[in-house]
């Protein structure tokens, strides 16, 4: 009798601090539900990575299941692919502090997502929270044996130090981690702000219009194409020198499934009138397969919740396997289990 081998384990998670971005689907949930069939997932909404940023229950609740509802509507599948909330496993937490111990200040403190968000805050203002979620990062990825980490590339450095974790601590205690990989795509691992084209395009950033929401109607797409800034010439070209349409051809690209030299040629000598027309009546078609689902979900809110439940007592299972053999080879508990 032949046995198939197993398939890689993907985790992937995303925080509820907001309504996730045209970022957050070209970068990951996009990639996510395209190989959901070819792995082993699972797919987390890290809500305890969101509470120095949330402080409002009724808001944190909302968020939780409006990125669920979201992430269904963009086509998960919880039967391949299930779908639970970080703190409905109470092993991520637990990990996280065991991990903490093979973990070093040094390394926290290199971590550029920690220095952009905390650049020019006085200590008061900073939450050791953030300064730690690299750690729980870590526990979400190694509790599940997870060989595969679809990530932007802002998070490429989290996964790096997770690596360093788990070597670690399989050296100090013998094989315990499987070390994961980032997977991070060549294309749409890093859409820009419509605001500051510089700056990734964040689903917490204060302007709105920096910006598009997955649930944003088309007025709303509409009138942020529209604001979003360009360069100083009227060519449709990307190059370094100009980030905004760079940015933007590179979400056309995407959404038409065109490189950028033919996002290029098919806009050549047109000027960004007709260019942000167009990528507005891209978005909008490109977004409202999305939308009829996400009205079916919020006509059915108790559908979201008994999904997210069935995905949280799946990945109990592996938790609890994991961290009782984690216990066991740091020795903690008071069963003297050998
Ligand atoms: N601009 C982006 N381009 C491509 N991928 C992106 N991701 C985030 N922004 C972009 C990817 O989305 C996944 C979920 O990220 P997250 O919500 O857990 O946290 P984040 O990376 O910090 O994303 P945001 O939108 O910027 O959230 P806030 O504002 O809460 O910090 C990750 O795979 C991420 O790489």
């Amino acid at each position: 009798m032949s046995t198939s081998p197993r398939k890689p384990r993907v985790f992937s998670g995303m925080r509820p601090s907001g309504t996730a971005t045209i970022g957050n689907y070209l970068g990951a949930i996009r990639n996510w539900v395209a190989q959901q069939a070819e792995y082993d997932n699972l797919f987390c909404i890290v809500d305890l990575h969101a509470l120095d940023t949330l402080t409002d229950p009724n808001e944190m609740r909302d968020n939780i299941h409006g990125l669920a509802a979201t992430m269904f509507a963009a086509g998960l599948d919880p039967e391949i692919a299930p779908l639970f909330a970080q703190s409905d496993v109470p092993q991520h937490a637990e990990l996280t502090w065991t991990l903490s111990a093979v973990t070093q200040f040094g390394e926290l403190s290199r971590m550029t997502q920690f220095k952009d968000k905390t650049a020019g805050k006085s200590d008061a203002a900073i939450n050791s929270s953030m300064f730690f979620y690299p750690v729980l990062m870590a526990s979400d990825i190694l509790l599940y044996d997870s060989d595969l980490v679809p990530v932007g590339d802002d998070q490429r450095q989290h996964v790096e130090l997770t690596r360093d974790i788990a070597n670690r601590f399989n050296a100090r205690y013998g094989e315990t981690f499987v070390v994961p990989k980032a997977d991070i795509k060549e294309v749409g691992a890093r859409i820009m702000s419509l605001q500051e084209p510089t700056k990734k395009m964040s689903k917490t950033d204060p302007n709105v219009n920096s910006f598009i929401a997955l649930s944003d109607e088309s007025d709303v797409i509409k009138r942020k194409i529209k604001r979003a800034v360009t360069d100083s010439d009227a060519r449709v070209a990307a190059s370094p020198d100009k980030p905004a349409v760079s940015n933007l051809m590179q979400i056309y690209g995407i959404l038409a499934d065109m490189s950028l030299s033919e996002v290029e040629d098919h806009f050549a000598g047109k000027g960004y009138g007709p260019f942000k027309a167009e990528l507005t009546d891209l978005l909008v078609e490109s977004l409202a397969p999305i939308h009829e689902n996400l009205r079916m979900f919020a006509a059915n809110p108790d559908e979201v919740t008994r999904r997210l439940e069935d995905g949280a007592a799946k990945a109990r299972v592996l938790a609890e396997a994991k961290m009782s053999d984690v216990n066991r080879k740091t020795g903690v508990g008071g069963k003297l289990h050998r």
